[in-house]
């Protein structure tokens, strides 16, 4: 079994990722477990250049540290973008309102800026990068989205952050009430991941 050590401070991805990844060849360790933890500061434009910021950053320490040589490191940069609200919170997604505010203040916030607006306007998604270093030290990042609308209510006890609040046409309920096996089949993070799978098996890893 390959290691993949996924640089991520977050529990909510980790869990998703984890489950995601299951029965595939990989043994996935986080950046905690691999005692590789480091802060990264997001300072990219995109979720793009977070991501890779983030996965060359944990390589670096990895490497730094003389463990997991041939380990495969990885990165999601994801976020919730409301086309209405200019493509916010975006890649501000966790420090919108502030890191420490409960997603419950934060869903309601959009609730409110959204009130009133037409259902055609209230379209949003969620996106994921994910960063991929190679052992050989290149790195590669796919991209995935997952689409809906701004929801009227805060639903559901499943996923985490701005789950309960995104609607999934496709489904008729909104992703917090989406099963973490059916979230994953159809969520931006679910779908770049097996981006990012076949562009290991394409490399043989
Ligand atoms: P790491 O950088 O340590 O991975 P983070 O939470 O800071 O953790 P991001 O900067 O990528 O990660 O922010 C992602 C945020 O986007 C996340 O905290 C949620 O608020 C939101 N988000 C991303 N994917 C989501 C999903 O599947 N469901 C709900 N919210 C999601």
């Amino acid at each position: 079994m390959r290691d993949i050590i996924f640089a991520t401070g977050n529990m909510g991805k980790l869990r998703e990722i984890k489950q995601i990844m299951e029965g595939l060849p990989y043994n996935i360790i986080s950046m905690k477990e691999a005692g590789l933890e480091t802060e990264v500061d997001e300072t990219g434009e995109t979720f793009e250049e977070n991501a890779i910021l983030k996965a060359t950053a944990i390589a670096k320490k990895a490497r730094e540290a003389g463990v997991y040589g041939d380990a495969i490191v990885m990165a999601d940069d994801s976020g919730f973008e409301v086309d209405h609200l200019g493509g916010k919170p975006g890649i501000y997604s966790a420090r919108f309102m502030g890191t420490d505010t409960p997603y419950s203040i934060k869903n309601q916030k959009i609730l409110d800026e959204m009130e009133g607006v037409p259902e055609e306007d209230r379209t949003a998604r969620f996106v994921a990068a994910i960063a991929c270093v190679f052992p050989d030290g290149t790195c590669e990042v796919v991209r995935d989205t997952f689409e809906g609308r701004v929801a009227h209510e805060a639903k559901g006890i499943y996923g985490f952050g701005y789950d309960p609040i995104m609607y999934v046409p496709e489904k008729g309920c909104n992703s917090g009430e989406l099963l973490p096996e059916e979230k994953n089949k159809i969520s931006h993070r679910g779908k770049a991941l097996m981006k990012a799978r076949k562009l290991l098996e394409e490399k043989a890893l």
